[in-house]
This record gives C-alpha cells, structure tokens and sequence, in this order.
C-alpha cells in the first residue's frame, strides 16, 4: 500500500481553466460528459505527460480539441487517465464517461439514496465523476448541464445560480447551473430527485436578498423548519463576528438518508445527513436540535472558511475544520450558554480526542504521512483543532483575534493555502513569534501539565510549579515543550479572588501564564494567605493536569472558583478520582463521600446557576472517562462496579431530595428546543439517571417517564438509562419504543443505540439478532454507527469482554460492512484504539480478533490501514 508524504507536494503541471460537465441521468445510468479547458503552466516543459485521477469510471470517449484521441495517445488504469503527449497551448479535453450510481454502495461520487440521485466529492470522490485533478489546490469555474426524467426527478440542483433550465423531449427535462466562484472539484454537487421544499431568504449587510431552500423527502417539510431558523441565525452571527457576508444570491441544503459523515459544505448547495435537518418534539431530542443547529452553522461557515480559502492539500485539513469548529462552538456559545457550550466541548474532547491522541491512532493535527485520507477525518484533526484555534484567541485576545481573522480573510481569499500561512498571518497581525507555537499542529500527543504548590507564611510567597510533557507517540519519540497558556486565579481562604504584589521566574500577563518551558516556577510575593489555585480556567489548553491538589481542594473550587467551567471541573476530577483509586482496590472514606455528597447537593440548590450546568455538575464521569484516567491495565468491570457503588453511596442518604427536585423540575407547556426548557429536561433526566443507578427508586421512575412522555428527550432519556443499568423494565421499554416508532429510520437509530449500550450480558446475541434481520438496512451509516460504532465506543464492559465475544461481534460484522462502504467500516473499527489500556487478558483477545481480522480477509486501504496501525 502507497503511502502519501506532505514532504512531496508539487503543483499540478497543468492548470484547469473552466469545467463544463454534462449529466444525463436515467434510471439505470447515468452519462456523463466533461469538457475541460486546460493549460500548461510556465514552468511545464513540453511533453509533460497529464495524469487525471479516475476511480471506477468505464471510458467511452475522448478527445482533445474536438478530435477523437488514438489509442497510443493516453493510458488509463484503475487509478487515472493520462495524455501521453498533451498539446503545449491551451486545449480542451473532452470525456465521456458511464456511471451506475444506483451501484455506488461506497457513497463517494454519485451516487442515489432512496430514490433522490446525490454526490459526495470531499476528499476524493470527484473522481468517481468524472477523470480530473481531483486536489483540494486545483481551482476552476464550474458549469453544469443536467438533464433527468421529470417523473422521478423534478428537482434538479447544482452549485451556484440557476441560468436556465426547460424541456429536453421524451419526458426529460434540464437545467443548467453555473458557480462564479472557482472552486476546487471537492466542494461540486449535484442532486436530482422528487423533492419537498421549504424556502425563506435572508437579507445580507448590504442588503443584498438571498433565496434559501431546503429540500427533504415529501412530507418532511415541516421538520426542516429549525434547520431554517439555524441557518439564519447562522448568517447573521458570522457578519456580526467575523464581519463575513454570503456570496451567491441561492443557497441550498438538501437533505438525504444515505450519508457517510454529517454534511457536507458543497458551494451553495451544502447536503446533510437527514438526522441533523429533520426535527420535531415527538422524535427528535433536544440533543438533536442541538446537534442541528451546530451543523447547520458549521456548514454554513465554511463557505467563508473552507470554500474562499481552501485548503492546498489534505495534510492541511485542520486549517478549514479546526477553525470552523471554533466558529462553530462560539456561535453556539452566543446563542445559547457560553459556559455550557464549554464543557460540552470539553467533555466531547476528553471523551474522545483524548483517547485518540493516547492511542495507536494518535496524529498531528496537521499530519504529515496517510495512506487513506479519510480515515484522517478525525477528532484530532476538528476537535483538537478548534482548541488551537481558541488558544491563539486566548492569546491574541478578542480584538487581535478579530484583526488577525480580518486579515486572513483579506489576504487568503482565493487561495488553496496552508497552516503556515495561517499562523503567518496571526503573527503578521500581532507582531508575535508564534513559531513554537506552531508546534500544537505538528505534534501529537495530549500534554500532561504537573502542578505543585507551596506557600510560604513568614515571608507571605507563594511559589507555583508547572511542568509540561508529552507521552511518545507512534512515530514520534521525542517531544518539543508546546506554548501552553494557563489561564489562573488565586482563591483565598474566604473563597474569593487573592491578589499578589510582584510575580517573578516566569511570563505572567494579567490572567494567563505562558507555560513554553519544560517546567516554570512561578513566585508571587505579598501573599497574605495560603491560596488554591484556579488553573487552567475555560480549560484554556487542551492538556491533562495532575497536581497536588487534594479533594478537599477539589471541592474547596467546586464551590468558590469564579469560573464556571473550573467548579465543574473540580467536582468531575472529585468524581473520578474516588471511582478510579476503588476500581484499582484502594477504597474512599465515608468523609470524602459525604463531601463530595454536599458539594453536589449545594450545586443543586445553588438559585444562581441554571438547570443545564446543573446538569453538568451532577453528571458523574462515565466509565470511558475514568478508564482513560486509571490510563493502563483497565478492568472495564471494575470501573463500572466502582461507579455504580459511588453513584448509590453519593444518592442513598439523599434520594428523597433528588427526587423532589427530579419532581419539581417537570416542564409544563407545549415543548421548546430552546436552551432554557432543554437544560430543565437535562437536569431531570441527570437526577433519573443517578437515581437509577445508585438507587432503588430510579427503576420505576423511568418506566413512569418513558409512559408519561410527551416528548422524544423525556422518553428517549428514560429508555436509555433503563437500558444502560439493565433495569426489570429495560426489555418491556424497549420493546415498546420499537413498535410505537416503526417506520421511522432516524427513531430507530435511537432503538438501536440504546439496545447497544445495554451492559447486560444478552446485549451481543441481542444485537446479533437485530443485524441478522432480513429487513435490516445494511447499507445505511446511520443504522450501522447508532448499532456498533455506539456499541464499541460506549459499551467497554461488554466490547472489550475478556472472552473476545464483543470484539469478534465487531470485526465480524466489519468483514461485511467493508465490502460495502469501507468508510464506515474503518470508522468502527477505530473502537479497538482502546486496546493499550487494557487489562492483559481483554488486549490479548483483541488483538487476536483483529489478527484474525487480518489474516482471513481481503480489506480496504480504509480498513487496513487502521488496523495496521492499532496492531503496529
Ligand atoms: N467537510 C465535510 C467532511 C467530509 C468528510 C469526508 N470523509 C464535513 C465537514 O466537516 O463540515
Ligand atoms: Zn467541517
């Protein structure tokens, strides 16, 4: 298998100057004919050879500048088309190619999902079109012919405006879309089909009006009314912060069943998966309204960060997806609760591009090797991402951040640039060396941060050490010192903010450390009392933390640290410290359980803070998070009869309590997604999940909810928890939920999710039984990820069982899913990064799973090159 090197990046030696394509779509093919001007560049000696890439296409015809070509004159094979000889001038290649997108069970190019024919180009499915240079550096003018029967697909859809449209004769019917914009071949889309619609328009900073449309199934109109509002909302957020305004006079969102990611941000015609547009109380939860609007956006913003700069080649994938997940998570952030938001992201973080970054898939953010650019699609790449983008924010502060994104906005646009370029430009606006920050890109790795403190009372000093170190990762063994901003406060003893006179031995500007050593002592003199330190506020870096700091301290800032995200912080770190050192033998006091105890109660009956950080605070870690904690040997057993005994010893004194509240907490009225009714639902759905684990009552007061519910969060909520603790009424639950909802794929995908999730020791032949079924929809990505990808992240008392049942389950189910769509196959396969951490006997059948995996079959450049590396 080729490996790909960022150190070989060269420009194409030919340019594309326009595109034309022609689609003719009929219901058992579909004919495409491409006309492309081309040119050599400068530089180009003459007889260059031209090498497009093809994947999976039958050549019908070729010609260059009207003439047919003779056989001698190009070369085609699997991988691509080239023109031995190509004219030294400008010229036009003409193609003509067949497609079968009815066959296309990959979902890469075109291809059709229920009917409706779509494509997917990002990152190399373009050439599954048509033969190109399908590379993100590569930018042209697009025009589109598309013609199609009128019965089966009224709807004809490109990027761009709309320039014509009409009959074509014999039921067949055309239109015709051109795109101003140069773009490069990943962001082209076409959709025809028999759509519904619902359109609305948006009004720019100038004034300029622009026709918005979303299209879905017939009879989905009315669930695509939050995307809507989104969207709008979305537009207007990025003029009001980054001073961006939308370019064509359409834009367009289609939404499909068949999807192999979330969304896609295809110029002006993005296209979702259909379980981030369509919502309504019944069947989707406030979680998915959420997730809609957060997408919504994050499409939307990459027409400016993504689509008018781009990305030169796909090793600098982070530079549109890091930063659009900032923008992402701020809008978000100024819509709803900014401290909400944060943990959110945070524990999204932590769950998973923690264990990614400490695993055998650990990467760079901006990688710089693949032999499969999708499999880099990843946590690290977005998540990770956006954290670096928030620090150099935390950095610049809000003003020079603005000036540093004007600027590259200013600069960049047009371009197909890099990470270099990017972190110029910050340095360009601000006058800083950011260098070695620069580092955060080109590193993997999570950074561990130590802390230790010291005060001293004679001479009122207060000395704070921070060391910095990053585990070796696969293929990195050495690790450069990163440029770590702490955000800090000091608390005194009376729990508010302790100021000092002079601070020495390190960088200290207003409220933020620069850790950018191996280690930093830190003294601040005229220090009147022993102080707790607040570090790390808003979670400033995306780093672990040790430190010296005992529960008492913990709680001591759960209850008096200003900042939100670090009171919450503090309680988690509570939490899984005591859940961690019981699962490796050592048991908690009755003290620190009774204190920990008050703390969360106090957070309850605090009237200061709202119903969702509430929710938050109350949420004890779950097994993953705790695992990752303990970091080796883990017994998944033992972590979650650990925390099932710390759930009951925290509730049982005060289970009453939590009941009333859970009570009182009922929403009256009809339902809203809006944050405020969402963060009373979670609040109450948090108090049935601790009253179901850690007590008697909880049982029962599920079953009542998932009967009482008169909308999907409030019985979703109460299925899943009944099923995750296997409780008397789980199987009657959901059995119930499964017939009431049938018919309803994206209400299924919930079905299946939590049936995986059940920790009961029936859950595999369960599930084995479910897939089985002739009806089962083995082609779908939803229904597959909601099955096993939820089963192998989610589920690690019964995936990583020591009799390898779990993992056999998986890799099984790989063999098949990979000769269908390896995409999705390699994405589930990702759960066995696990494995390292694991106790002898669990890794031991894993790796024999996977071995097998390896041995007996025929896999996908997807798959295996995730498994080489989980093996390596
Ligand atoms: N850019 C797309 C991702 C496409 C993934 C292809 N494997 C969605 C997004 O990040 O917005
Ligand atoms: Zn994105």
């Amino acid at each position: 298998e080729q490996t790909i090197y960022l150190k070989d990046y060269a420009p194409t030696p030919y340019r594309i100057v326009s595109v034309e394509l022609d689609f003719k779509i009929l219901e058992d093919s579909t004919r495409v004919r491409t006309q492309l001007t081309i040119e050599p560049r400068e530089q180009t000696a003459p007889g260059t050879p031209l090498v497009l890439d093809g994947d999976e296409l039958k050549l019908d015809s070729i010609a260059v500048d009207g003439a047919p070509l003779v056989l001698s004159a190009y070369v085609s094979d699997a991988n691509s088309l080239t023109l031995m000889e190509p004219p030294h001038r400008r010229f036009v290649l003409e193609t003509e190619v067949t497609l079968n997108p009815a066959a296309n069970t990959k979902l890469m190019g075109l291809y059709r999902s229920s009917g409706t024919w779509c494509t997917q180009c990002e990152p190399e499915g373009f050439r599954r079109i048509t033969y190109y240079l399908d590379r993100p550096d590569v930018l042209a003018p697009f025009k589109v012919r598309m013609s199609a029967p009128r019965a089966v697909a009224p709807v004809l859809l490109a990027n761009g405006n709309l320039v014509e449209s009409g009959d074509a004769g014999e039921g067949m019917h055309f239109a015709v879309w051109e795109d101003p914009f140069l773009k490069p071949a990943y962001l082209f889309a076409l959709v025809a089909g028999d759509l519904g619609s619902i359109t609305d328009s948006f009004t720019t900073m100038s004034g300029r009006k622009v026709d918005l449309g979303i299209y879905c199934t017939h009879g989905k109109e009315d669930e695509c009314l939050y995307a809507m509002d989104s969207l709008k909302r979305s537009m207007a957020w990025d003029e009001r912060r980054f001073g961006r305004e939308y370019d064509l006079d359409v834009f367009n969102i289609v939404a499909v069943s068949d999807f192999n990611f979330g969304a896609m941000e295809n110029k002006g015609l993005n296209i979702f998966n259909d379980r981030l547009v369509f919502a309504k109380p019944e069947t989707a939860t406030d979680a998915n309204y959420h997730g809609i609007e957060r997408v919504i956006a994050h499409e939307y913003f990459h027409n400016w960060t993504g689509n008018r700069i781009t990305c030169r080649d796909w090793f600098q994938l982070c530079l549109k997806e890091g930063l659009t997940v900032f923008r992402d998570q701020e809008f978000t952030s100024d819509e709803r609760s900014r401290p909400v938001q944060r943990i959110h992201d945070v524990q999204n973080l932590r769950t998973s591009q923690f264990p990614e970054d400490g695993g055998p898939l650990a990467h760079p953010p901006r990688p710089d090797q693949y032999r499969e650019i999708n499999n880099f699609y990843t946590t690290t790449v977005y998540e990770k991402g956006a954290e670096i983008v928030r620090m150099l924010a935390t950095l610049l502060g809000e003003a020079g951040f603005r000036k540093a994104t004007d600027l590259y906005f200013e600069r960049h646009d047009g371009d197909a640039t890099t990470i270099e370029a990017f972190i110029k430009v910050f340095e360009d606006s601000s006058g800083r060396d950011l260098s070695q920050f620069s580092t955060w890109y080109l590193q993997a790795g999570t950074p561990q941060v130590n802390v230790s403190d010291n005060y001293d009372a004679a001479s009122q000093t207060y000395t704070l050490t921070l060391s910095q170190k990053v585990e070796p990762t696969p293929g990195e063994a050495t690790k450069k010192p990163l440029v770590i901003p702490v955000r800090f406060g000091l608390i005194g003893p009376n729990g508010s903010p302790m100021g000092w006179s002079k601070v020495s031995g390190g960088t200290v500007e207003d409220d933020l450390i620069l850790l950018d050593t191996e280690s930093v002592t830190l003294t601040f003199a005229g220090v009147a009392n022993k102080p707790v330190p607040s570090l790390f506020r808003g979670f400033s870096a995306p780093v672990k933390v040790t430190s010296n700091l005992g529960q008492e301290d913990l709680l001591f800032l759960a209850r008096h640290d200003s900042d939100p995200f670090n009171r919450w912080d503090a309680l988690q770190t509570a939490a899984t410290t005591l859940i961690a050192n019981a699962a490796l033998g050592t048991a908690w006091s009755a003290g620190e359980v009774d204190a920990l105890r008050q703390a969360l109660v106090d957070t309850l009956e605090n009237p200061d803070l709202d119903p969702a950080y509430k929710a938050q605070a109350i949420d004890i870690p779950a097994d993953t998070v705790v695992g990752r904690h303990i970091g080796k040997d883990v017994n998944p057993d033992a972590v979650a009869a650990a925390r099932k005994d710390l759930v009951t010893a925290l509730v049982g004194p005060v289970a009453e309590k939590l009941e009333a509240i859970y009570h009182g907490l009922a929403v009256s009225g009809p339902y809203s997604p809006d944050a405020a009714q969402a963060g009373s639902r979670s609040l109450r759905n948090g108090l049935l999940g601790l009253l179901t684990t850690g007590s008697d009552r909880g049982a029962e007061l599920a079953d009542r909810q998932y009967n009482d519910a008169t909308n999907m969060t409030e019985r979703y909520a109460a299925m899943a928890i009944s099923a995750r603790n296997w409780t008397p009424g789980a199987p009657a639950l959901l059995g119930d939920f499964r017939t009431r909802f049938a018919g309803d794929p994206l209400v299924f995908d919930k079905w299946l999710t939590a049936s995986a999730q059940a920790t009961d020791d029936g859950v595999i032949e369960r599930m084995r039984a479910t897939l089985a079924a002739p009806d089962f929809p083995r082609t779908n990505p939803n229904r597959l990820r909601s099955l096993l990808g939820s089963f192998a992240m989610t589920n690690p008392v019964q995936f990583t069982r020591a009799d390898g049942l779990g993992f056999r389950f998986i890799t099984e189910a790989i063999v098949d899913i990979d000769k269908v769509n390896p995409q999705v196959a390699s994405r589930i396969l990702t759960g066995f990064r696990i494995l390292p951490t694991l106790e002898q006997s669990r890794r031991t059948a894993g790796i024999e799973a996977l071995q097998a995996l390896k041995d007996q079959h025929k896999l996908s450049r997807n798959v295996g090159e995730i498994l080489d590396r989980i093996l390596a």
